[in-house]
């Protein structure tokens, strides 16, 4: 009983020594903090590619966007104005927004649009993160032009944890429509039906030389003979997993989603829509020019897909010159095959923690999510134009047979933080409704999910672990499933429906690899755990825009914990209303 009398006496001494600390932290930034003040001008801007201009939408008249670059522990403070005719927001994709979920950006979740002619700022810390994210437009499908990279630099005097490479270079992938991809969504929610596929891939916005009217403007990657050099790779396709190689060179993975990782080597990279990978390139082929290329892989079987190639060159300065007339291509090469899971899974499996992690032990919450697509048949009276998806009907998705739902008169955020009745649920369901052979032949009367603006809520502090369980409705695919407010531990995935009994023996305890977007395989299933530790409305969602457009999609709503530092911020003076 004494001793028990002195601990907690010790512990409160602690207690208050740490809370001091934490306020002193927090009102005292390190000197060398920065605040980066940007301007976010999006506009309707005439852009060129395959042979044909028309109106993007743009960031400063810049396609990809401006590339940002901070040291871990700056502020950023962007002012966007809005001078397109469509509605938009900014997501900062991958960042904590650590008690400043409004923002994140994702609209109708935690803001409403910024309406043309409207203008709002983003305020932000960058707290422990380090490498490659990326910033996007969350608003319909203005992401597909609407984009560019985030760098975060280790504090100023730190160093990354392995070599200095002689140079860093971005490569943003990207996917291109001929037609205005706002028509493209707009269309195919019109008839139910896919919308249409890409025209081509690019990388930091050129397709390259293997597409009509692109050679000339060919990224080109400059590189001097043993040097090394760090490629910053972010797949921001709207609808597409990429695989990207480079001819004749390995690539050594040295972080993933703005956190590092165990190095290891590959000669390919996966990617899904939302994923960074931060490899080391080092110049040790015969001066030349060798092609850097990208294109699909595409999981789900017989559905449409764009099967182009996009390509960069990665030049050796000292490469000869070609004779006048006479070209040199390139060494190309050998891509996997567009639906060489063996080879996905090979390179999704291979990430770790750079040292031993604290995973959360504890679960407060066991969830399980069923995550896939659906069909529904075509509503009573609905013209024929409106039912245009396999036999008569409408395409969907879900989690856990909620086709999620975006509200229209306060962002969830609000209405969370106004105590507004009527805009969500918090009866999210833990599990399926209904459990069944999840990746096996669904029977056809499962595959009409149920539309609805339900929230799961956690409590400040709270540990959870998401089963995240791909279904074979209408076709099994890889889905990547990106959470806001936080990066997750990714502890195994697999194929077929997820054991209890015998897959937890496959869970990484040790060394999991920390992400914000994980790659739930084809017919198969990944296990993701988190600490609560972000109040705010989070959301847990497939970052292929098709799958989002359909519903698949859930929010999680975190409650405030004890005091100022586990409290949502009020919200901004300028935050757009609806
Ligand atoms: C989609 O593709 C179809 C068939 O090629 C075409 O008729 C339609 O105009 C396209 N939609 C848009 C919005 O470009
Ligand atoms: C390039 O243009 C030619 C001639 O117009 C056409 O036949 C071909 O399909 C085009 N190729 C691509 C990749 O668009
Ligand atoms: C891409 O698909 C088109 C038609 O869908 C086909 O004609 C073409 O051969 C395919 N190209 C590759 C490289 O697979
Ligand atoms: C992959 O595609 C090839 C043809 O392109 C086909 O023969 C093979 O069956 C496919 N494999 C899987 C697993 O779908
Ligand atoms: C609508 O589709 C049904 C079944 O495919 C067909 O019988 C009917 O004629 C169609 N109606 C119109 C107006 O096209
Ligand atoms: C479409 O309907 C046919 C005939 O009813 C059926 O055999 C087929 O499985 C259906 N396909 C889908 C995708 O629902
Ligand atoms: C799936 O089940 C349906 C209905 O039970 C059956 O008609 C169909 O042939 C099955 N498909 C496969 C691939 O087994
Ligand atoms: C989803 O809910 C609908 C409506 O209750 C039901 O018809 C369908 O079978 C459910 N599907 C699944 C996968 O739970
Ligand atoms: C734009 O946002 C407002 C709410 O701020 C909403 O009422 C309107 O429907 C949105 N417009 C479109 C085209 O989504
Ligand atoms: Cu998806």
């Amino acid at each position: 009983m004494e001793g028990f009398i002195k601990n907690s006496k010790c512990f409160c001494f602690f207690f208050v020594f740490l809370s001091v600390l934490l306020l002193f932290s927090s009102t005292m930034p390190a000197a060398d903090a920065k605040v980066h003040y940007h301007d976010f001008v999006v506009q309707a801007t005439p852009v060129k590619r395959l042979c044909k201009t028309r109106s993007a939408i743009t960031v400063n008249g810049m396609y990809p966007g401006p590339t940002l670059e901070v040291n871990n522990g700056d502020t950023l403070v962007v002012n966007v104005v809005n001078r397109a005719r469509y509605n938009v927001t900014i997501h900062w994709h991958g960042v904590r927004q650590i008690r400043t979920g409004w923002a994140d950006g994702p609209e109708f979740v935690t803001q409403c649009p910024i309406r043309p002619g409207g203008t709002y700022t983003y305020r932000f810390t960058i707290q422990g993160q380090e490498g490659t994210l990326w910033w996007h437009a969350h608003s319909s499908w203005l992401r597909a032009t609407v984009y560019g990279a985030l760098i975060i630099h280790p504090k100023e005097g730190a160093s990354y944890p392995f070599p200095k490479p002689k140079r860093e270079t971005a490569l943003l992938l990207g996917e291109w429509w001929n037609a205005d991809p706002i028509d493209v969504v707009r269309q195919a929610t019109r008839t139910g039906a896919a919308p249409n596929v890409s025209d081509a891939y690019t990388i930091n916005g050129q397709p390259g030389d293997l597409y009509n009217c692109s050679s000339k403007e060919t990224i080109i990657v400059p590189v001097d003979s043993g040097e090394t050099n760090l490629l910053r790779v972010v797949n921001a396709a709207l609808n597409q997993q990429l695989f990207l190689k480079v001819a004749n060179h390995k690539l050594m993975v040295v972080g993933a989603d703005a956190s590092y990782v165990k190095p290891f080597i590959t000669s390919v990279l996966m990617l899904g829509p939302g994923q960074t990978t931060d490899v080391l390139i080092t110049a040790d082929q015969p001066p030349a020019r060798y092609y850097i290329a990208a294109q699909a892989y595409a999981s789900a079987q017989g559905a449409p897909f764009d099967n182009t190639t996009t390509t960069a060159i990665l030049e050796y300065k000292s490469a000869p010159c070609p004779a006048k007339g006479l070209t040199i291509k390139p060494v190309m090469p050998t891509m996997p095959a567009f639906n060489d899971t063996a080879t996905a899974t090979a390179f999704t499996t291979s990430f770790r923690s750079p040292r031993q992690v604290k995973v959360p032990t504890d679960i407060d919450h066991n969830l399980f999510f069923a995550v896939g697509l659906g069909l529904n048949n075509c509503p009573p009276g609905a013209s024929n134009s409106s039912c245009q998806g396999p036999n008569g009907t409408r395409f969907a998705a879900s989690m856990n047979n909620v086709s999620f739902v975006l509200p229209s008169s306060f962002s969830l955020l609000q209405a969370h933080q106004l105590r507004v009745p009527g805009v969500f649920t918090t009866d999210f369901p833990a599990n399926p409704p209904v459990q069944f052979d999840y990746t096996g032949n669904v029977s056809q009367s499962l595959w009409q999910p149920v539309p609805g603006t339900k929230l799961y809520k956690l409590k400040y502090g709270e540990t959870v672990q998401v089963v995240l369980q791909g279904t074979s409705i209408f076709t099994a695919e890889n889905h990547p499933i990106h959470l806001h407010g936080y990066d997750f531990y990714i502890l195994a995935e697999g194929f077929g429906n997820f054991n209890p009994s015998t897959d937890t023996a496959k869970f990484n305890l040790v060394d999991p690899p920390l992400r914000n977007t994980a790659s739930l395989p084809v017919g198969g299933w990944t296990v993701i755990r988190f600490v609560a530790d972000n109040p705010g409305v989070w959301l847990l969602h497939c970052h292929l825009d098709v799958h989002i457009t359909w519903g698949l999609a859930m929010a999680f709503v975190v409650e405030n914990g004890i005091g100022e530092l586990q409290t949502l911020e009020e919200p901004p003076a300028d935050l757009p209303l609806c």
